[in-house]
């Protein structure tokens, strides 16, 4: 029996970001996407993020989709490593709400682009969605189960009703 080969790779600071980065796990899960999570952190296991980073392409990831939080280097080193793209979560923070692991993720200087996402929990999920469409180019049916999604999205929006006012 053959390994599965894993396209996407889900990686996070802490075990703290899981609240934030299930979201992504989720979406992956929901279509059938060959993925794996871990916690790689940039300041306390440099040496793995490295090893996590310069592994990627040889083992054949297609995304890495990095969530930290505060002074958020993780998806910006791991992007200088690897040709893999990286898409980055902002992580909630305790101080400063996750502004400041946004401003760490998006603003990388010219040269090394890390795709960054919005802060927090829909961040994660479109990070997720975004490496489904990514794989979807090349994999028509992934791309009919991705349309189907928006189909579903879309008639919920419709269903949806307001209450009275006042
Ligand atoms: C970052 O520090 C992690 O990504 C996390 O968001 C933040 C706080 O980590 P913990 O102190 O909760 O482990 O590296």
């Amino acid at each position: 029996m053959s390994a599965v080969q894993v396209q996407v790779g889900v990686v996070m600071g802490s075990s703290s970001d899981w609240d934030t980065m299930q979201h992504a796990v989720a979406i992956l899960q929901e279509f059938g996407i060959a993925h794996e999570a871990q916690i790689v952190s940039a300041h306390r296991m440099p040496d793995d993020m490295f090893a996590y980073a310069s592994a990627a392409a040889g083992r054949g990831l297609k995304a890495i989709i990095a969530g930290a939080g505060g002074a958020a280097h993780l998806p910006g080193m791991l992007a200088a490593k690897t040709p893999v793209p990286v898409l980055g979560v902002p992580v909630p923070s305790r101080h400063l709400q996750g502004v400041d692991s946004l401003h760490s993720i998006v603003q990388m200087p010219k040269g090394i682009p890390v795709a960054t996402f919005a802060i927090g929990a829909a961040g994660a999920a479109n990070a997720a969605l975004f490496a489904v469409a990514m794989l979807a180019s090349e994999q028509p049916a992934l791309r009919a189960r991705l349309e189907a999604y928006r189909v579903r999205q879309t008639q919920a929006a419709r269903d949806m009703t307001l209450p009275p006012a006042g």
